[in-house]
């Protein structure tokens, strides 16, 4: 397949950085007219609300909230042959963080996505927008955003190697309404790097497919970073491109390189190094093969574990019923 002979070529002839290079001026040549502005980002009363200044959603695609102030950096990625829309939004600030759970209860999200840690070299690359659970103290530690009158308490975390699965559940405060959000936190992917193997990512995807929360019927999941380009990026890509892999039953169908491109006219900067380029390719041929052999991706399985035993079952009575019923019968 095409996939894998770039990828051949690249290795052997040490080009990625070119490639990656080629690949970022030609996103670029395909954003410079007027329908990619970011205005909205810059207005005066929203630069408190971006996390980085070279970081802006496109206005054409940027997610809006309801009410006077519908601002929030993140954007809406729409890709139809993979039958795919994620949210990709920059680690929530302070400030932002109630605007983040407004988004989440807005737009019907599922699933929160996290690809970092909310402190990284020594530095704050997040708010700690989520409830950690019970106290020393044994009170619980709901947290209260009263501008947009929603709740969020913990009700279940399991532990993976790489990521942690969390069960959070929103409470719109005056309607009393309630609804499950799951939290998939990947724990071991440095910003500006990629993680510890193709393997170890995949069961990460692999877990979050299961519970059927990135599907096309239900609302858009929200995928995290700290910019949310570089690791956010990365995640959308292998996970798209390998649903058209197994939509088609081929590697033929798909074109990485391309596919990027068009990611990148919905939010700037995703992907942001060559090695997370060629690692999205590693990832997306591994994954590949496992789809095309017909095993599907559910049949990765946590190999770091595997001296110790099988992974921790998903199914564990603190996650309760949340992950298993949506795995079993999506919704
Ligand atoms: N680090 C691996 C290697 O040395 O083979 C893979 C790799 C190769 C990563 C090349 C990035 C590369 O890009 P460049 O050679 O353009 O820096
Ligand atoms: N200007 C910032 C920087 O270069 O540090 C923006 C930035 C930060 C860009 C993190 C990407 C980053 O990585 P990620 O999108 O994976 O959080
Ligand atoms: N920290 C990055 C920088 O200042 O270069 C942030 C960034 C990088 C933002 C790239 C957007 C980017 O888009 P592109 O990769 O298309 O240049």
């Amino acid at each position: 397949s095409q996939t894998e002979q770039e990828f051949a070529e690249f290795d052997n002839n040490r080009v990625w950085t070119e490639v990656y290079q080629r690949l970022r001026n030609e996103a670029s040549l395909l954003t410079l007219g007027d329908e990619f502005s970011s205005k909205i980002s810059r207005y005066p009363q929203n630069r408190r609300k971006n996390r980085y200044r070279d970081v802006s959603p496109y206005d054409h695609s940027r997610v809006v909230l309801s009410g006077e102030n519908d601002y929030i950096n993140a954007s809406l990625i729409d890709v139809p042959e993979a039958e795919r829309k994620y949210i990709l939004t920059q680690g929530p600030l302070d400030q932002t963080m109630c605007d983040f759970w407004q988004m989440a209860w807005e737009q019907g999200s599922r699933a929160i996505v996290m690809l970092n840690r909310v402190i990284e070299k020594g530095a704050v690359k997040c708010a700690q927008y989520w409830p950690l659970g019970t106290t020393d103290y044994g009170c619980e530690d709901d947290m209260f955003f009263p501008e947009c009158g929603l709740k969020v308490s913990l009700k279940g975390e399991n532990t993976f190697s790489n990521f942690i699965v969390r069960t959070l559940e929103m409470t719109h405060i005056e309607t009393g309404e309630k609804r499950e959000i799951l939290h998939f936190h990947y724990t071991t992917w440095p910003d500006f790097g990629v993680p510890s193997s193709p393997n170890a990512f995949l069961l990460f995807l692999s877990v979050i497919r299961q519970t059927g929360s990135l599907d096309i019927n239900v609302g858009p999941s929200i995928v995290h970073c700290s910019a949310g380009i570089g690791r956010s990026g990365t995640f959308c890509l292998v996970d798209s491109c390998l649903m058209v892999v197994e939509k088609k039953n081929s590697l033929q169908a798909i074109n990485v390189r391309e596919a990027l491109i068009r990611m990148r006219s919905y939010r700037m900067g995703l992907i942001q190094t060559a090695d997370q380029l060629r690692f999205s390719y590693l990832a997306i041929l591994q994954g590949a093969h496992t789809i095309l052999e017909g095993s599907g991706l559910e049949s990765v399985s946590d190999e770091q574990n595997h001296a110790e035993g099988p992974p921790p079952p998903l199914r564990s009575s603190s996650l309760h019923h949340t992950a298993t019923a949506a795995a079993a019968e999506p919704p």
